[in-house]
């Protein structure tokens, strides 16, 4: 059996991986893949509990390194018990978000050291690493006013500054220029459906590089 491909989305808040990954997900099924789409933090029972803390706006304190920690641990749950089988059947794993994330988030809008993160990537996920990251881009300004439009309370990230989602932007394409073989930077502020073949493409382009 053939290992499956293991396909993530990036981007800042509002820049339509979720819009995104449901029409990629139909797209690939319409070809006769097995596609299974899932996201992070979260993705089965036990990291969507997790993922609930970490997002919460609670009294109490989370310092950067807590919440780096709770990412990954529900990373390592989420890969243990469904990226890593659904590979293993060969299956196309989705998947809204993952370690390039934590890079963006908690190494560029926090400050936290690149080096510890990939040390923590290196324990979680040795083995389970994307073929593909498509890297939805959005101007900030762009991605909080589309997010602002459909959500209610903020959580802990949908209350940060523009200053924090500009760091997390430039961490992100900073990742892209030096990833290019696994990396796509999709300009997403163009509309859906030409944003969806754009994807598609970059899979493509990725995959026939790779074949
Ligand atoms: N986080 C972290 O810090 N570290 C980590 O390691 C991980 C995560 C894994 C939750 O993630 C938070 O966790 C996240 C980072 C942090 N916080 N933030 N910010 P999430 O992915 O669940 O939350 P999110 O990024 O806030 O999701 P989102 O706001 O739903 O963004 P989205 O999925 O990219 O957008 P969308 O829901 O698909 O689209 C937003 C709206 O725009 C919607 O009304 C769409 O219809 C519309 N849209 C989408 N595309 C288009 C186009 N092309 N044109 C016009 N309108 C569009």
């Amino acid at each position: 059996m053939p290992r499956g491909r293991f396909i993530t989305l990036e981007g800042i808040e509002g820049a339509g991986k979720s819009t995104v990954i449901a029409q990629l997900g139909a797209r690939l099924a319409a070809r006769g893949l097995s596609v299974r789409t899932t996201r992070e933090p979260g993705g089965t029972p036990l990291a969507e509990r997790l993922r609930a803390l970490v997002l919460e706006r609670g009294d109490e304190q989370l310092a950067p390194e807590a919440e780096m920690l709770l990412m990954f641990a529900a990373r390592r749950v989420h890969v243990d018990n469904l990226i890593r089988p659904a590979l293993e059947r060969g299956e196309w794993v989705l998947c809204d978000r993952y370690t390039d994330a934590t890079r963006a988030y908690q190494g560029g809008g926090r400050g936290l050291p690149a080096a510890l993160i990939e040390s923590l990537a290196q324990l979680t996920h040795a083995d389970v690493n994307p073929d593909v990251t498509l890297l939805l881009d959005v101007p900030v300004g762009l991605g909080m006013r589309r997010a602002a439009a459909r959500r209610g309370a903020p959580d802990r990230f949908e209350a940060e500054s523009t200053a924090f989602f500009e760091r997390v932007r430039a961490r992100y394409l900073d990742i892209a220029r030096s990833e290019p073989a696994r990396v796509a930077r999709i300009d997403a502020s163009q509309p859906l459906e030409k944003v969806v073949a754009d994807a598609l493409e970059a899979i493509e382009a990725i995959e026939a590089r790779t074949r």
